[in-house]
């Protein structure tokens, strides 16, 4: 080996060292990094945004139907995106392709092939080779549907993580309650807003509601739904969230709203006759603000908080008991 060689080996040697050094260095940095974030994550979770709790106006056109429109509402969950781009780029093209190419087909026959343009039909009754192929295309087609569709199903029906918000949507004859057991256990009862009312507030009627179920956005929700009497449907277009609310079981399925908005729905098993008058509105508000919204309520706790924070309310709820035992009981 030249002199120039063992330099060049050596060369290539420490320049391995420096990039695996550098690369350690980066993966220390993003590990701090994360490390970092999970600290804020855990402090944001727990913030309480300043001056409370008011309700979301909703912004025109977002998470509800607009005049009009012939197609879904824009998504705002990321199953709605994949389901709605599978639907625009995969099933609509398959089903229009298709639809165009059979219908060409009967014209065709119907010009080239009538008694008039063709006395002396055919005799043909079998073509191995064109059955190969009326039998093949259309496997490969289902094929193209099958594959995407079935990873649609899989993440739709993803099991919520073990960390996620637990909320109950419970369908009634003909008004929704939500239940919040990671949230101190209260319940909201949720009931149509009239006509005027809805037009007061600025919201769509119909769809409009008094009290709205408050969830935490971009956090996984677990929406459990149970029906009260009869089957009820707990439905909400713009988050691609349909799950039936059914007497005698809870089902359950992963909710996780993108961003903050008013989202609205309707109960979609019919019912009963005030079936069209239980709608559903969704609001969902940054972490501090959903905390803000908790604290609202009578023993509204803040999901995931510590023990000794929530002892100091617990203890003065206790304390206050008594008081109001005693001062009865004079
Ligand atoms: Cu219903």
């Amino acid at each position: 080996m030249t002199l120039g060689e063992r330099l060049g080996a050596l060369r290539r040697r420490l320049g391995l060292l420096t990039k695996a050094a550098s690369a350690v260095a980066l993966g220390c940095v993003v590990t701090s990094l994360f490390a970092a974030n999970a600290v804020a994550a855990d402090a944001n979770h727990l913030a309480v945004a300043p001056g409370g709790y008011t309700p979301m106006a909703p912004t025109p056109g977002k998470g509800m139907p607009v005049d009009g429109g012939t197609t879904f509402q824009t998504q705002y969950s990321a199953t709605g995106l994949e389901a709605l781009w599978m639907h625009d780029n995969i099933v609509m093209v398959v089903l229009i392709a298709v639809s165009i190419f059979v219908a060409a087909l009967l014209i065709w026959v119907m010009v080239r092939y009538n008694a008039r343009a063709n006395p002396v039909p055919s005799k043909t009754s079998h073509n191995t080779l064109l059955e190969v192929i009326w039998t093949g295309i259309p496997v490969l087609i289902l094929l193209v549907v099958f594959v995407p569709s079935m990873k649609l199903l899989a993440h739709q029906y993803k099991t919520p993580p073990k960390d996620a918000v637990t909320i109950k949507a419970i369908g009634n004859q003909w008004y929704w309650t939500y239940a919040y057991p990671d949230n101190g256990g209260f319940e909201v009862t949720s009931n149509m807003l009239s006509k005027e009312e809805a037009k007061k507030r600025g919201e769509p009627e119909q769809l409009a509601a008094d009290y709205r179920m408050v969830v935490p956005a971009g956090e996984p929700i677990r929406l459990q739904t149970f029906g009260a009497d009869v089957i009820h449907s707990f439905a909400v277009p713009s988050l691609w969230f349909k799950l039936d609310a059914v007497p005698g079981r809870i089902n359950e399925k992963l909710l996780t709203v993108k961003e903050p908005g008013v989202y609205y729905g309707q109960c979609s098993e019919l019912c009963g006759a005030r079936h069209g008058y239980m709608p559903i509105v969704v609001e969902a508000l940054p972490r501090p603000q959903y905390n803000a919204w908790v604290l609202t309520h009578a023993g509204g706790k803040i999901d995931g908080a510590p023990e000794s924070a929530a002892a100091p309310a617990a203890e003065a709820a206790a304390s206050e008991a008594p008081a109001v035992a005693a001062a009865s009981g004079e």
